[in-house]
């Protein structure tokens, strides 16, 4: 009976060891998600030493350099036009709520003053300043949340071993211990979350996918390695309960994590072939980039326009996803004026638009053939209409809470409407439409 009782505890411990705690979060996470979801648009900025090379985040992966030449860069790395009250006045004038930077990226380089390895911003560079904290401060100061980006993959480090599908020509030996990586990465979190950054609002992590080795295994959610998820994530919420904690697999969230996120994709669309995993409840945002590339590429000419992007931050908005549109600021530490200019305009469209999205959630119908909704409380509706109907007459099939009035969002005039089972159908007679997004603003009771 004994044995049979010790065996059955060993049972429900391994139980609860390979299928975790369910995850409650705490009161102060809940209200973040929150908040999280009202701000609905951020800037993501991808800057690293990769940045000198204008190739992109991925130079050290897709140029082949071995880790001895790429110790290199950070010699070179001396932003002396980095100025963070700048970069916060133009995510503020772009209507952006929060900033994403990434403090360490696949080459394992960090960015702020790490004290647990002198591969950093501080200790390895010209610069000597502590760009991350000059950001955090600023931040505070005008109300601008930051999330930090952090890779789990690392192309730098020696004991990210067994090493995944990248980062295979960078010279380092071919042993490791994993379990040392992590504990190097864990205490590298703990140094940004334990207070010398201020509130961190979220880690945004990327390069778990690495060590899935193919579409199958990712697609099970099986690495090669254990990531020891839970662990990091336990650790962060230890630290700041309200830290909001996103994982950039492409797989359906894991057991801890505080939103889903999408890359280069609204939710539900799988343009690249990243996005297969299904829309969970968790709060939502999906990333773009605002040319073609993350960190900084010198040859990228693909800017989006500003109707671009206010369509795409609509399409997200009506997803119930927030956007999070990156720029790659050049190695002296500037943000192109390319992007500046694109990002104002989008801010000046907000200034007049923004009610729409902002504290907005999606609306009560899925998106349509002309465009999406968005609500705000449960008796304001908003109809983004982004494709001119073939007729005068808009249908928005399954509107069934009682209607009061339809209006024109610009310009304020009443519309004509007719409520039947099938749906809502508006008269567009007289309204303005506008090749960016045509607004109706339905009230009902
Ligand atoms: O941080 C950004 C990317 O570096 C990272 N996630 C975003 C937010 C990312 N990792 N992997 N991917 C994106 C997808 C992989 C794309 C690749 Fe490529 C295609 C890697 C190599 C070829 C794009 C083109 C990136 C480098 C060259």
């Amino acid at each position: 009976m004994k044995r049979l009782l010790l065996t059955g505890f060993i049972c429900l411990s391994f139980l609860q060891i390979s299928f975790g705690q369910a995850y409650q979060p705490s009161p102060e996470n809940l209200a973040a998600r929150q908040w999280f979801q009202d701000a609905r648009y951020g800037l993501f900025i991808h800057w690293g030493v990769y940045s000198i090379l204008g190739d992109g985040e991925w130079a050290m992966n897709i140029q082949n350099i071995p880790v001895s030449a790429y110790e290199k860069l950070p010699k070179f790395f001396n932003p002396t036009a980095y100025d963070a009250k700048r970069w916060v006045q133009i995510a503020k004038n772009a209507g952006m709520k929060y900033i994403t930077l990434t403090s360490k990226h696949h080459d394992g380089f960090a960015m702020w003053h790490s004290n647990v390895s002198p591969y950093n911003i501080v200790d390895a560079t010209p610069y000597k300043k502590d760009v991350l904290k000059q950001l955090a401060d600023e931040c505070e100061k005008e109300g601008i949340k930051l999330f930090l980006y952090h890779s789990h993959l690392d192309w730098h480090h020696p004991d990210y071993f067994p090493r995944g599908k990248t980062g295979r020509q960078t010279g380092r030996p071919e042993s490791g211990d994993f379990e040392k990586y992590l504990q190097y990465m864990d205490a590298q979190l703990t140094e940004l979350l334990s207070g010398r950054y201020g509130k961190i609002a979220g880690i945004w992590f990327d390069g778990w996918w690495d060590q899935a080795l193919d579409e199958h295994e990712k697609q099970a959610r099986k690495t090669h390695v254990d990531w020891h998820l839970r662990r990091t994530y336990d650790l962060i919420h230890r630290l700041q309960p309200a830290a909001l904690i996103g994982n950039n697999h492409h797989v359906t969230p894991f057991e801890g994590e505080d939103f889903q996120m999408f890359e280069r994709d609204l939710p539900g669309q799988n343009t690249f072939g990243y996005n297969t995993s299904s829309v969970s409840q968790l709060p939502l945002e999906t990333c773009e980039t605002l040319n073609g590339s993350w960190g900084f590429d010198l040859r990228d000419q693909r800017y989006k326009s500003p109707e671009q992007i206010v369509r795409y931050l609509v399409g997200a908005a009506g997803r119930n996803a927030n956007l999070l549109l990156n720029v790659g600021p050049m190695p002296n530490g500037e943000i192109q004026p390319e992007f500046v200019e694109r990002l104002e305009a989008v801010g000046n469209w907000l200034k007049t638009h923004g009610e729409t999205i902002y504290g907005t959630r999606g609306g009560i119908i899925p998106p349509q053939e002309w465009g999406v909704s968005t609500k705000k409380g449960d008796t304001r509706h908003f109809l983004h209409v982004l494709k001119k109907p073939a007729t005068n007459v808009l249908f928005v099939p399954n509107f069934m809470p009682k209607v009061s009035s339809v209006t024109a969002f610009e310009g304020k005039k009443p519309l004509k409407f007719k409520q039947q089972s099938e749906g809502l159908f508006v008269y567009l007679d007289g309204v303005a439409m506008s090749d960016w997004d045509t607004i109706i603003e339905v009230q009902t009771k």
